[in-house]
């Protein structure tokens, strides 16, 4: 029975395989005449011994070609794409894992070079690099705590040097100032000592005729303004001064005069220490001069000011001298009073009191960053710069910018200052002295 059933398959199997081999000769012509070469090459055989009724058998089919359509060609190309991209995918999982691997390489030298000098033992190289980051860290914060420390102190150097050098600086000033001063007494007391004892010097009956200033020859009778003669001082000779007789009581020497702004008081040292101008106009009478006159006698100080409106006020000074030139003509200038408004002590940053004598070729000003007399156009008794200075240029009229002119800050409007920023000018200005002693 199972036999019959095997037959009944192995016939289908063959017509199949007819149906399908017809099929394909359909389409191939060229084939059709190998396969009448090779007849029947389709065999059956029994294969091993039965076992009562099942018989095992053997077919033999031969080598098969099928035709595919077209679009298997498709899928053959896919196929091949796949391969193409699988091959790819390979490559760079490769090279991927080489990164990785060199990745990690140098990442471990890093850890390495910086973390752990003893590699043979994972376990304790972690302990010991734990330790040696936190030596590390400790190392660090001492070496900042002792770089603040060393900041500190480098400040505190800083500022102690720049102490001693201004407190240097303003000995060697204070020392020089004293030991200069000190032998100019000790000279006077000689001069005294001389002219007392000197018998020949006594007996001259020239001495007693000596004018010392205006206000000798006030004493002496003299009532017209003018030129006069004068020797405050016998070692050295005489000069000529102008003598305001009438003005306050008279009796003035007059150490300045501005009035029409015909000299030029832009000068240099030497012109200042000497004098220059014209007696009977404008002038300065020389720092030398004022320091014999205001030497010779204690002296008062009268400044006369009128603006081109018309206005005259005055300061005085009821102390006032002027050093020698080893002292830079020093002014000492201290009692105001008047209506003017005491512009040489303006402020504490204004002073012209004890200051020296600058000129625009020597720069003897408190002023650091330059000089006062080169900026102001003067000679003056600048402090950092001014808040005085009656030696400035003479204008004719309110003038803009740098306030190079006639200057007094304590003038009536000047702190409020003129409209569209112009600048108080003086037609008149004049400085005389008169010894504290004088009545007239
Ligand atoms: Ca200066």
């Amino acid at each position: 029975m199972k036999k019959l059933i095997y037959l009944v398959l192995f016939k289908t199997a063959l017509l199949a395989f007819t149906n399908v081999s017809a099929l394909a000769d359909e389409h191939t012509e060229g084939v059709k005449e190998g396969k009448a070469i090779d007849a029947c090459p389709i065999k059956l055989k029994t294969n091993g011994k039965c076992e009562g009724e099942e018989c095992p058998y053997q077919i033999n089919l031969p080598p098969m070609t099928i035709q595919l359509p077209k679009q298997f060609r498709l899928i053959e190309n896919t196929l091949k794409e796949v391969k193409n991209l699988k091959d790819e995918v390979n490559k760079l999982k490769k090279s991927c894992q080489d990164c990785k691997l060199q990745a990690d390489d140098n990442q471990e030298k890093v850890s390495t070079e910086f973390l752990a000098p003893n590699r043979e033992v994972p376990t304790e190289n972690s302990k010991i690099e734990d330790n040696r980051v936190k030596e590390l860290q400790i190392k660090v914060k001492k070496l900042s705590a002792s770089l603040q420390n060393a900041k500190k102190q480098i400040h505190l150097l800083q500022s102690n040097v720049e102490k001693r050098s201004l407190i240097n600086m303003d000995n060697v000033q204070s020392y020089v100032d004293s030991k200069v001063e000190n032998l100019t007494s000790f000279l006077e007391i000689l001069d005294n000592r001389c002219s007392s004892e000197c018998p020949v010097r006594q007996s001259s009956s020239a001495i007693q005729l000596v004018q010392r200033d205006c206000a000798d020859y006030y004493t002496a009778g003299m009532r017209h303004n003018g030129i006069y003669k004068v020797i405050p001082d016998p070692k050295n000779s005489s000069f000529e001064v102008y003598c305001d007789m009438e003005s306050m009581g008279g009796g003035w020497t007059v150490l300045q005069m501005r009035q029409d702004g015909s000299i030029n008081f832009n000068r240099t040292w030497n012109d200042y220490k000497n004098g220059f101008g014209n007696l009977s106009g404008e002038f300065w009478l020389g720092n030398d001069k004022i320091h014999l006159l205001t030497k010779s006698k204690d002296m008062q100080l009268r400044i006369e000011l009128e603006d081109f409106n018309g206005i005259r006020q005055y300061a005085k000074y009821e102390q006032f001298y002027v050093a020698n030139e080893y002292l830079k003509y020093r002014l000492s200038v201290t009692g105001y009073t008047g209506t003017a408004g005491d512009a040489l002590h303006f402020s504490k940053h204004y002073n012209h009191d004890q200051k020296f004598f600058s000129t625009p070729d020597k720069d003897n000003d408190k002023y650091l960053s330059g000089n006062c007399g080169a900026y102001y156009s003067s000679g003056w008794w600048f402090d950092k710069c001014l808040s005085a200075n009656l030696n400035g240029k003479y204008y004719r009229q309110k003038y803009k910018g740098i306030r190079n002119g006639i200057f007094w800050g304590t003038w009536h409007g000047v702190s409020n200052g003129l409209p569209n920023g112009y600048r108080q000018a003086f037609k008149q200005v004049k400085m005389m002295i008169r010894p504290k002693v004088f009545v007239p």
